[in-house]
């Protein structure tokens, strides 16, 4: 049966290109973007879409009776570096909408829940390397414990309720259509605008910090087969770990010159560097493979050669 989905914070960096993917693969109608505030008119003019406060779940439910919603997908979070800023916003925004939702899928109200989840769940005391889908993890950022949190209560909605509540821990998410939001991982995005725009970079973070990173289409072809997959193979509830390609801003640098000789980088960190510390530096992915036959596809030359073109475009 064709899912009616809702997308809350459809205008977030990952929402506006699930929606753009989803609408192609059900049909414009079929899925109702959302956000607190329309600020992105092209994705609002593209098909349904509700002004929505994912922290208010009166109008959740009334958005979800009204178009006769089956899947919802979550999207909408505080990221890392403006959740230190704001933790109490944060915690509220984060875990609020997550219990509205899990609660309308445990009263039935609909079928099925994506949540995103993130590598920051991961904390310095975690195993850097190949870090695996089971391990210590103490976050040490308001982000990673309100994504740990979330993670715990997925399972246990999954486990008591039976709620089908899918998820996967997103590495650094690399796209072009949205401009970066107070990630962490956003100098990844930020380069190429500025490698384009002045053919020099300030990097925030400083040059060896190694971190899991990877690009959009990537990302949305994970949700989508996550979300695709028989409920029997999606054998993990919490959240999946995702693996795309590791890098850090030396070598990310090293693919852009080849591309723009004169481009040239400095280093300048600042408070994300500490919580860029505090995470892995590579993603063991296995269970997302064996489980539901996750591959990445885009690595580092790869993902430089489409973000170029597409921002030169
Ligand atoms: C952030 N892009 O930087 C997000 C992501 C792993 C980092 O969760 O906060």
């Amino acid at each position: 049966m064709t899912p009616k989905i809702l997308i809350i914070g459809a205008c977030g960096q990952i929402g506006s290109e699930l929606t753009l993917a989803l609408r192609d693969i059900y049909g414009v109608s079929q899925v109702v973007a959302s956000d607190i505030r329309n600020n992105n008119p092209e994705l609002a003019a593209s098909g349904p879409f509700e002004i929505l406060d994912a922290t208010n779940k009166e109008q959740i439910e009334s958005c979800i009776e009204e178009h006769g919603i089956t899947d919802v997908y979550l999207m909408a979070a505080m990221l890392s570096a403006t959740a230190e800023k704001y933790p109490d916003k944060a915690w509220n925004l984060n875990m609020n909408s997550l219990f509205h939702i899990l609660d309308l899928a445990r009263d039935k109200k609909i079928k099925k829940v994506f949540w995103p989840s993130s590598i920051a769940v991961f904390g310095p005391s975690t195993p850097k390397e190949h870090t695996p889908q089971q391990t210590i993890m103490e976050p040490s950022t308001v982000y990673g414990i309100s994504k740990l949190a979330g993670e715990r209560w997925c399972e246990y909605y999954h486990k008591n309720y039976g709620v089908d509540v899918r998820s996967i821990r997103y590495p650094g998410l690399i796209s072009w259509k949205t401009l970066p939001g107070g990630g962490t991982t956003d100098y990844a995005i930020d380069i190429y605008h500025q490698a384009l725009e002045k053919g020099s970079y300030e990097c925030f973070l400083d040059e060896k910090t190694t971190l899991p990173m990877m690009y959009m289409d990537d990302a949305i072809r994970a949700t989508i087969s996550l979300m695709q997959a028989e409920s029997d193979s999606v054998k993990i509830r919490s959240s999946y770990n995702l693996a795309g390609v590791s890098f850090n801003p030396s070598e990310i640098a090293a693919v852009i010159k080849k591309h723009i000789s004169g481009f040239s980088i400095s280093y300048k960190p600042d408070f994300r560097q500490k919580i860029a510390d505090s995470w892995p530096g590579s993603i063991d992915d296995s269970a997302a493979r064996d489980h539901w036959g996750w591959e990445s596809k885009f690595d580092l030359e790869a993902i430089t050669k489409d973000m170029l073109s597409n921002l030169r475009n």
